[in-house]
């Protein structure tokens, strides 16, 4: 790479690294010693945990393996790894408490910039530093913990301690936006081979052909979705899976998490504040089970991940597939609704300048979209770097989500990128688009008999 072509993705790396920290210290500060360790809730892990934790994988991967560096704390590496901890049990561990966890991260930081400086990022060169790969992985990294520390403090009881404001209203064509768009049959690339700082699950890029299909234009919103429980939908076993009756039962499921009744209004807990539910913004806080129901009960069913992708990256006059729905340029604030610059989703049908060639909105940003796959590999997937990230994940146990939310920072979004979780997951940012077969008939409204 020539020196300028260096120079500038080192300030980029610095830059991210530092946007990362930030966001990871702005969740933390506000908090007092006693908020940072305790549990808010056993499905998360004390926020002094993921502090310390994106500390310790930055020492891992960065200043050791890719760096060559004496380990700085290696006292640390059992209690920060998550494999040999569930969350609920990480309360009880003899963790730094939040000023030591604060001095490990800089000292850390300051280890990973001396790299840096150093590195050879020449795309070529050694596979971990190529393009500043294990630069952009440990960013995609902390800012994956900065979202999951914005999910705890959603489930924290007490005032609230987060601010942001509002996302902007709906623009005026909104309303008019078809319900659905069709995505023709044919093939398209899915995944990649040249996005320098794609993980390994979205590796290698390969040709997928589909049917046609009809997809939402928009996500579903919470109008929609509460038309669902008005008909009883929670209750109406033809809409739901063996596995997600069971769970809806066993889990008492009867609305989204954080949503409670209020006479003949829904209220909704977000951050600390109790407000009506917005009837035209996304869903959001539902698992894959309710989504799944809400599909049938439309008479429709979650995309697949290869259905969603197509939607988000071909483009149709080239042949093509894009990095986003836009085209190949880094998202703006114009574009998606992403990195905690709101801590909600913004209306239906807003950001037009991210609209998808076929006209979809929003396929970017706001609500993660629960697909209809498991989490599986790609036709020549490789570990990359290590099997902890990706591949002990892959299986039917897992189901993946597309698209990214307002919690998640663009650094760790994009066309190709995909998260994965349990299908009763619903503390995370997780809300759902619909689809149907480009031969199905379309419904309207579902018969109710
Ligand atoms: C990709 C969001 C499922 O949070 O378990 C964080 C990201 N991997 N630390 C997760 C991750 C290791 C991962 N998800
Ligand atoms: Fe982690």
């Amino acid at each position: 790479a020539s020196g300028q072509a260096e120079s500038d993705l080192r300030a980029r790396i610095a830059a991210t690294l530092e946007t990362a920290r930030r966001r990871t210290l702005g969740l933390t500060d506000c908090l007092d010693e006693d908020g940072l360790k305790a549990q808010h809730s056993p499905l998360m892990s004390p926020l002094v945990w993921d502090l310390a934790h994106i500390g310790n994988q930055e020492e891992l991967w960065l200043v050791r393996d890719a760096g060559g560096r004496p380990a700085i704390r290696p006292d640390l590496d059992p209690l920060y790894d998550a494999f040999q901890h569930p969350r609920a049990d990480r309360p009880a561990l003899p963790l730094l408490a939040p000023e030591p966890a604060r001095a490990y991260l800089r000292q850390v930081r300051a280890q990973a910039l001396d790299v840096l400086d150093g590195a050879d990022l020449d795309p070529d060169g050694p596979p971990l530093l190529a393009g500043g790969f294990v630069f952009g992985m440990i960013a995609q990294h902390e800012q994956q913990h900065d979202e999951t520390m914005l999910a705890t403090h959603q489930l924290r009881q007490g005032p609230a301690v987060l601010d942001a404001p509002a996302p902007p209203p709906a623009p005026a064509d909104a309303a008019a936006l078809p319900a659905e768009v069709l995505i023709p049959a044919g093939p398209f690339t899915m995944g990649t081979s040249t996005e320098p700082w794609a993980l390994d699950n979205e590796r290698p890029a390969h040709t997928v052909d589909l049917p046609g299909y009809w997809l939402d234009s928009a996500p579903v919103t919470n109008a929609a979705y509460q038309e669902f429980i008005a008909d009883g939908g929670y209750t109406d076993p033809r809409w739901w899976t063996p596995a997600g009756l069971r769970h809806r039962e066993q889990a008492g499921l009867t609305a989204p998490l954080f949503w409670q009744r209020d006479g003949d209004t829904w209220l909704r807990r977000r951050f600390g504040r109790t407000e009506p539910v917005p009837a035209d913004e996304p869903v959001v806080h539902v698992c894959w089970y309710e989504a799944d129901a809400y599909a049938r009960w439309a008479g429709r069913r979650l995309p697949t991940e290869a259905e969603w992708e197509k939607a988000a990256r071909l483009d149709p006059a080239t042949g093509r597939s894009r990095r986003y729905p836009w085209g190949d340029q880094d998202p703006t604030a114009d574009h998606a609704n992403l990195g905690q610059r709101h801590l909600q989703p913004a209306p239906a049908g807003s950001y037009p300048r991210g609209s998808a060639p076929s006209g979809a909105r929003q396929l970017i940003g706001d609500v993660w979209e629960w697909t209809a796959s498991d989490f599986e590999p790609y036709p020549g997937f490789t570990a990359f770097p290590y099997k902890e990230y990706s591949e002990v994940f892959f299986g039917p146990d897992y189901k993946v989500l597309r698209g990214g939310s307002f919690a998640v920072d663009p650094v760790a979004c994009r066309g190709t990128f995909r998260n994965w979780d349990y299908p009763i997951r619903r503390q995370i940012f997780s809300g759902f688009r619909t689809a149907r077969d480009a031969d199905a008939p379309h419904t309207d409204a579902v018969e109710l008999g």
